[in-house]
């Protein structure tokens, strides 16, 4: 009957035909952005949840059971048996049981019990404990269809399950199986920005999230006979470089360069010196077959979920994964030949940083437990922690919104951890070394140099906010109190995924006040923009700020976090 034209501030009509209105309107379709977020990861998880049960049946090849202890560790929080048992063994039960997490046979989700008691009980509470990842995501689309839920608290209600549900769910177990197979990061150094890409190599781009693809590739670089075969071109060897999230994945676990953000995919072709640019899914904008056609340059699609007009598809599938990483990397070998060394354009900017902050990373830097942090933030020599993370989005100047609203922040001695986009726009900025805590207000500064860490954290890809999730959790349960308490905040200043409303939304639900900078679609609604700015905070404990100036969005977090301090008592 649509398009749902009305006009809520005006003269217009102030219900559409069906007889919804604003705030029906508004909330279904931030419902229906949360979904399209939380499937994306969500699917990523699954596709990593098949993979494992590949490799435990010895049918993926390629890939490994890397941290053994950590799958046994969480092997132990799924109550699977993990003594006198093989690791192919305990993978192939864990893989069993989280598929289960997609589905309707269980009535939560396991790892929402990672959360603190006092958060747990809001959540119950509030009926929106996550049953199973894809039956909250369902939810959304049937109670969104034409004449179903109609009352908007109940709508963004089921949109909050299904974000808790990506956050707590199928980010959590992408990142947690991730490091099953590839390794959980340890800090290491690497390097950012277009200068990673090479004069005199064989350039590769691997673009997109999931790491199944990109780790086979890396592998595959290293075989002797494509390095021979590199050579045997004029090439110096193969030069695997990341993009976007996926390069966070490789990145934090081995330390290989990535060359951008969201914001310079087209760039990265523009340097005419990229063989192939080798893609998953989420985020790969349809233009760089375009601009590929400009340039001896390949697109290569993987994944039948994400196919793009003027690509070239070869279908990436775990049992065949190594072969098909050279059948790739063969392709960028032979298109080495019809590189014109007159329009290779390299700009020299290339910044080193330190990554591989996760938690268990994070944990071992402080001798194992969070109590050196806990401490700082008591002495008040850490003012509190922010976890800044998101894309980039057009509509800002890049990376300049991370960039302010992290130097800022530093500086008033709060602790930044990041994730996707904004962790890479920092790392281009300087921010994620640890020379770069001279930047830091006198108290960060002096804790960062004791610990060897720089002011600003890479805690890696964006479903690897979940790290963020368990790292808030474990602060908040040493201390006894609800994640909500904390003196912490987050932010996505230049947000403009569908991905990104859901981080928002699991964040917020979390406990965790939170910053965007564009404001998302809601503003039609006069009761949606209330409750998510104003009235969530009596209900969940949070709300939502926005504001496009980051010097505003530091002020705000720096104001929450003394807030929080305040009510804790502390100095
Ligand atoms: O998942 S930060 S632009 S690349 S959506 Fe995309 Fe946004 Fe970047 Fe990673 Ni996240």
């Amino acid at each position: 009957m649509g398009p749902c034209r009305i006009d809520p501030f005006g003269n217009g009509p102030k219900r559409g035909v069906c007889g919804a209105d604003a705030d029906t309107i508004v909330a279904r379709n931030l419902a229906r952005m949360i979904a399209g977020g939380a499937a994306a990861h969500s699917d990523h998880g699954r596709d990593i949840v098949e993979v494992l049960y590949k490799t435990a049946l010895g049918e993926a090849q390629g890939y490994e059971l890397t941290d053994v202890e950590k799958l046994k560790r969480l092997a132990n929080e799924y109550g699977i048996q993990v003594d006198g048992r093989s690791p192919q063994e305990i993978a192939k039960d864990l893989a069993i049981e989280m598929m289960r997490e997609f589905g309707m046979i269980k009535d939560r989700i396991q790892f929402v019990e990672r959360a603190p008691d006092k958060r747990k009980k809001v959540w119950e509470k509030l009926g929106v404990t996550p049953r199973g990842i894809d039956r909250e995501i369902v939810e959304i689309m049937h109670r969104t269809h034409i004449g179903v839920d109609a009352d908007y608290v109940s709508i963004l209600l089921q949109g909050v399950r299904a974000a808790i549900a990506d956050g707590w769910g199928g980010s959590m177990i992408a990142t947690e199986l991730s490091d099953v197979l590839f390794g959980t990061p340890e800090p290491l150094e690497g390097m950012v920005n277009l200068g990673v890409l090479r004069e005199d190599m064989v350039n590769v781009v691997v673009h997109g999230h999931n790491p199944v693809l990109s780790f086979m590739i890396a592998k595959a670089a290293k075989d002797p006979e494509l390095v021979k075969l590199a050579q045997e071109k004029g090439a110096k060897g193969i030069n695997v470089v990341g993009m976007c999230c996926t390069g966070n994945e490789l990145l934090m676990r081995q330390g290989i360069p990535i060359a951008g953000n969201f914001l310079l995919q087209e760039l990265a072709i523009a340097t005419g010196a990229v063989e192939v640019m080798i893609v998953d899914y989420q985020c790969i904008m349809p233009a760089v077959t375009h601009i590929a056609k400009c340039y001896h340059t390949k697109v290569v699609t993987t994944s039948d979920k994400a196919k793009i007009p003027g690509a070239i598809h070869v279908q990436f599938e775990p049992e065949h994964g190594y072969d098909t990483a050279k059948e790739i990397l063969k392709m960028a070998i032979e298109a080495y030949e019809n590189r014109n060394p007159d329009r290779v354009r390299i700009p020299k900017r290339s910044m080193k940083l330190l990554a591989g902050f996760s938690v268990e990373a994070i944990l071992k830097a402080f001798g194992g437990s969070v109590k050196p942090l806990v401490d700082a933030i008591k002495e008040g020599k850490i003012r509190g922690v922010a976890g800044i993370v998101g894309c980039n989005n057009p509509k800002i100047k890049q990376d300049y919104n991370h960039v302010t609203l992290t130097k800022r922040l530093i500086e008033h001695n709060i602790l930044v951890v990041e994730t996707g986009c904004a962790a890479i726009a920092n790392g281009k900025a300087g921010l994620m070394t640890p020379e770069a805590a001279d930047l830091a207000g006198e108290g960060l500064r002096e804790f960062c140099k004791k610990y060897g860490i720089p002011p600003v954290l890479h805690m890696g890809s964006c479903v690897d906010n979940s790290r963020i999730l368990v790292l808030a959790a474990e602060v908040a349960k040493y201390l006894g109190v609800d994640i909500s308490d904390l003196p912490i905040a987050g932010a996505a200043p230049e947000w403009m995924s569908e991905k990104a409303v859901s981080i928002g939304t699991y964040v917020v639900a979390s406990g965790i006040f939170t910053v965007l900078g564009p404001v998302p679609p809601v503003l039609g609604s006069v009761n949606v923009t209330n409750l998510l700015t104003r009235d969530l905070d009596d209900v969940i404990g949070a709300t939502f700020a926005v504001d496009p100036d980051p010097e505003k969005e530091a002020k705000l977090i720096i104001d929450h976090i003394e807030k929080k301090r305040k009510a804790l008592g502390l100095p």
